[in-house]
């Protein structure tokens, strides 16, 4: 069975957990990370040597870095979430390494400042807010970001989407990512996994 290092309040933990809900896959959870298990421990550090969750644990294989280990869950046997051919995949993959590179580090940086009553800088709220215009963009014409259907692309970024809206800012217009993310709402494990174990 697979075993899953990382807290429930973890947004990228979160992602890994709702792929598995999804796929219907059985795991044994070790909480770990803050407030739980240790991560610098030599035995955790030999897993993922960044002491960071999540950490999935595959038999003899170790993935760490949630968008890797949601790609490597849903690469393992043929799923409607993980297309096979390379193009339909490439549809997902690219919002999947956008988000973790170019919308995620300044919206974080921008909850934490706000959240310490810290000064934020100008240039991540303008990267969070470009950011989330071209997902309405992109999403005014097909109902999710790899097309038709929710695919892994979608759960990756749901930490990121569902924490817009929690910003003021989110009350501008941007009604193609406001039917997404109430479609996402409709989902059990979306609603369970981000909406309702995230800060
Ligand atoms: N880029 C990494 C980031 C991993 C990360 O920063 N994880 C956080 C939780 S979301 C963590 O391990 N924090 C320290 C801890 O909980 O001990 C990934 O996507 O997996």
């Amino acid at each position: 069975m697979l075993t899953v290092y990382g807290r429930h309040n973890s947004s990228n933990s979160a992602k890994v957990f709702w792929l598995l809900d999804e796929l219907g896959e059985r795991y044994e959870l070790v909480p770990t990370g803050t407030g739980f298990g240790a991560t610098d421990t030599a035995a955790f550090l030999a897993m993922n040597p960044f002491g960071k969750v999540p950490v999935v644990r595959d038999g003899d294989t170790i993935v760490w870095e949630s968008n890797a280990v949601l790609r490597y869950l849903a690469g393992r046997a043929p799923n409607a979430l993980w297309p096979e051919d390379a193009a339909g995949r490439s549809g997902g993959d690219r919002w999947m390494d956008w988000s973790a590179i170019s919308l995620t580090p300044p919206l974080t940086r921008l909850r934490k400042a706000r959240a310490a009553g810290k000064a934020e800088t100008e240039a991540d709220l303008a990267a969070v807010i470009r950011g989330v215009q071209v997902l309405d963009h992109a999403l005014a014409g097909q109902p999710y970001l790899a097309g038709e259907t929710l695919s892994v692309a979608d759960i990756a970024l749901s930490p990121s989407v569902c924490r817009w809206f929690r910003l003021p800012e989110s009350a501008m217009p941007l009604p193609a990512l406001a039917a997404y993310r109430d479609r996402l709402e409709t989902n059990d494990g979306y609603r369970r996994h981000i909406r309702d174990a995230l800060a």
